[in-house]
């Protein structure tokens, strides 16, 4: 690559300051109809790039990735989870896998908390009957009407005690909820002590104890269907559930079926085990608050998401090693 500009892919169309900056440093090729590329599209991509800037729509997989010309050297995720990566065959082929992390931390956290107020208030079902007609018909204030449940008091408990779990503890803490956590590893006895945070190595005991659980960790093989359909039957029915993290962590038929049912109390889901595809059940559900995958939509998240990727190209090609190279057993 010496000399020339690397010739870098990106495969969605990101915020233009960022477009720009990459076309001042690269020989950038951009999707400026942000259509995303089907697998055909990104295997012609990996032939002709040095480095590709994936999304998580795209599924680089073995597939794509053994077709991938010699020059492919780096994928510069834009976003911090790579579940949409094969990373194992990244590495045999000797392709730098880097991500987005830290920038995108506080974002999600506010977005999951605005669900954990959301849902067991009922925020959607209030907007929604005001301004689907209802309005028209409201004969006012009712002291039964539109009750929900009080969050203060109660118990949350986070699966995945990262760095999003940790910003949605602080925040809730704030708001007087009881921190419980699951995690791979017991965070630092301080970080427990600031959060004043209840560490389950079992996450069956943690979830049949909680009022609302926040699902906050990545999408791996160890993760997939992580909430199993014997897993959230362990759950009180009184529960809430939220996952702004990845939707195959939550088996959503398994959680379609128990809304349906209703043996459990609410739902409020950023994220879907098939995006862009929304289980029904869960669309007709009073119950369930869905968005389409927010979680890290403000222009600041995405302008500092644009910035870590270009850090993490410049300095490959620089010769030294990204700030946010990715390996595998990090996930
Ligand atoms: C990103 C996300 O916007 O960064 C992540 O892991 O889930 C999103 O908020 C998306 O992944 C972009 O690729």
């Amino acid at each position: 690559m010496s000399g020339k500009k690397p010739v870098v892919i990106v495969t969605r169309k990101l915020p233009d300051v960022v477009e720009t900056r990459m076309r001042e440093l690269f020989e950038t090729h951009l999707n400026v109809e942000d259509k995303p590329m089907s697998q055909g599209e990104l295997i012609e991509a990996v032939k002709k790039a040095d480095v590709l800037v994936p999304t998580v729509t795209d599924k680089i997989d073995r597939t794509v990735l053994t077709q991938a010309g010699d020059n492919l050297k780096l994928i510069a995720n834009f976003g911090t989870g790579v579940d949409n990566v094969d990373l194992d065959t990244a590495r045999n082929r000797n392709i730098i896998v880097t991500n987005t992390p830290g920038v995108l931390t506080e974002d999600t956290a506010d977005m999951t908390m605005a669900l954990i107020l959301a849902v067991p208030r009922r925020l959607a079902e209030g907007t929604a009957f005001l301004k689907e007609g209802g309005a028209a018909t409201w004969s006012g204030w009712s002291p039964t009407w539109m009750l929900g449940h009080r969050i203060f008091g109660k118990r949350l408990g986070i699966i995945g005690m990262g760095r999003i779990g940790q910003a949605v503890a602080r925040r809730a803490k704030a708001f007087g909820l009881q921190i419980h956590y699951h995690n791979r590893r017991r965070v630092a006895e301080e970080t427990e002590q600031e959060l004043e945070a209840t560490y389950w190595e079992s996450l069956d005991q943690m979830l049949a104890r909680m009022d609302i659980i926040s699902v906050n960790c990545p999408h791996t093989p160890a993760t997939f269907h992580l909430l199993s359909a014997r897993r959230l039957r362990l759950l009180k029915p009184e529960a809430f559930i939220v996952n702004t993290a990845r939707g195959e962590v939550i088996d959503e038929n398994a959680l379609a079926r128990m809304v349906e049912l209703e043996e459990i109390a609410g739902a409020g889901l950023d994220v879907f085990e098939h995006e862009p595809a929304v289980n029904p059940k869960l669309l007709q559900s009073s119950r369930v608050v869905v968005l389409p995958h927010m979680g890290s939509a403000t222009i600041e998240g995405r302008v500092d998401m644009g910035e870590k990727v270009i850090i993490n190209i410049k300095t490959f090609i620089d010769g030294h090693t990204p700030p946010d190279r990715v390996h595998p057993s990090m996930f």
